[in-house]
C-alpha cells in the first residue's frame, strides 16, 4: 500500500480577518464555505487565519474537518499584528506579554485541530529605542516559550522569515536556521514562503536544500504572490529540492485570489500535481 505519510500534501488558505482584506488569502470570512470549496477542488487541508483563538469554535471546526475529510494544515497568528497591534519584539513588556498570550491561544486552538501555529508578522521588527540584538534576544526568548507550549500538543512551532519590506529581523532561511540553532530552538521549524524567498534568496531550490529538515511548512506562491503557474517561478527545481530533503509536509496556497478565488484554487491544484509529479511522488 502507498505510504501517504511520505507525500507532500496540498492546502489552501481561509482568512477570517476583515482587517487583512486585500491580503494573500484565497477564501474569506466564512469557514464553512472555505472548507466546502477546498474539498470541491480536492485539497488535503485548509490553513486558517482567525481573528483570535476564541473566534473559532473547536467543535465547529472539527465537524467541518470530519464532514469534508480535510485536515487543518496550520493556523496563522497574523491577526495579532494586523488587528490587535501585538508584536513579540515590542519595546513595551506589557505588549510582548499580550502578544505571547494571544499566540498561546492560537497554539492551543491549532493543537486541538492537530495543526501547528505560525509566527509571521507578529515577530515585529527592530526600530526606535530597540537595537537589533535586543529584538532578536526577545524573539528567541518568546519562541522558546511558544515552542514549549506547541510541544505539549505534540506540535512544532512554525517561524516564517519575511521579506525586507515586512521585517528587518531575519529575511533569509539560512539566517533563520542559524538563529534557531544558536538559541537551541529545536522544536521550531521554518515556514518557507516561496513569495518571500523570491525576493530574498539567491536560489529558491538551493535554499530549501540547505534548510533541509528545518523546512516545516511551505507557502506555495508564485513570484507575484499569485497561484504557482501565474508568475515566473520555476517549480521544477523546487520539486527536486523538496524531494531530496524528504519533505512530506504541506504546500499551502497563501496567495492572492486572482483572477478570482476559484481560478486561483484550480491553478494551485494543477501546479501541486505537477510538482508532485516532478518530484516523483
Ligand atoms: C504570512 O504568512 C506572510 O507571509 C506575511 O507576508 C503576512 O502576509
Ligand atoms: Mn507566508
Amino acid at each position: 500500500m502507498l505510504d501517504v505519510s511520505s507525500h507532500m500534501k496540498s492546502a489552501i488558505t481561509i482568512s477570517l480577518v476583515s482587517e487583512a482584506r486585500g491580503g494573500p488569502f484565497v477564501y474569506w470570512d466564512d469557514l464553512a464555505a472555505g472548507f466546502a470549496a477546498a474539498a470541491r477542488h480536492g485539497f488535503d487541508a485548509v490553513e486558517i487565519f482567525p481573528s483570535a483563538a476564541n473566534a473559532v469554535s473547536i467543535g465547529a471546526a472539527r465537524a467541518l474537518m470530519e464532514k469534508h475529510g480535510l485536515k487543518v494544515a496550520a493556523v496563522g497568528t497574523g491577526a495579532g499584528w494586523v488587528k490587535h497591534k501585538l508584536r513579540l519584539t515590542d519595546p513595551d513588556p506589557a505588549v510582548r506579554a499580550k502578544a505571547r498570550e494571544f499566540i498561546y491561544g492560537i497554539i492551543n486552538l491549532a493543537g486541538y485541530l492537530g495543526a501547528p501555529a505560525i509566527i509571521g508578522s507578529m515577530q515585529g521588527r527592530w526600530e526606535g529605542t530597540v537595537p537589533r540584538d535586543q529584538a532578536l534576544a526577545w524573539l528567541a526568548e518568546e519562541l522558546q516559550a511558544l515552542a514549549e507550549r506547541a510541544a505539549a500538543h505534540q506540535q512544532v512551532l512554525l517561524y516564517e522569515p519575511l521579506n525586507r519590506y515586512e521585517t528587518n529581523l531575519l529575511n533569509r532561511n539560512g539566517d533563520a536556521v542559524e538563529f534557531l540553532a544558536q538559541h537551541g530552538l529545536a522544536n521550531v521549524r521554518l515556514l518557507c514562503d516561496l513569495y518571500h524567498m523570491n525576493i530574498e534568496e539567491q536560489n529558491l531550490a538551493e535554499s530549501l536544500r540547505q534548510t533541509g529538515a528545518r523546512v516545516g511548512h511551505v507557502h506555495f506562491a508564485d513570484s507575484n504572490r499569485r497561484a504557482i503557474g501565474f508568475g515566473h517561478t520555476d517549480p521544477g527545481p523546487i520539486a527536486a529540492a523538496l524531494r531530496e530533503i524528504g519533505y512530506a509536509g504541506y504546500l499551502s496556497a497563501e496567495i492572492l485570489p486572482l483572477p478570482d478565488a476559484e481560478m486561483a484554487a484550480a491553478q494551485t491544484i494543477t501546479s501541486f500535481r505537477q510538482v508532485c509529479h516532478l518530484a516523483g511522488r
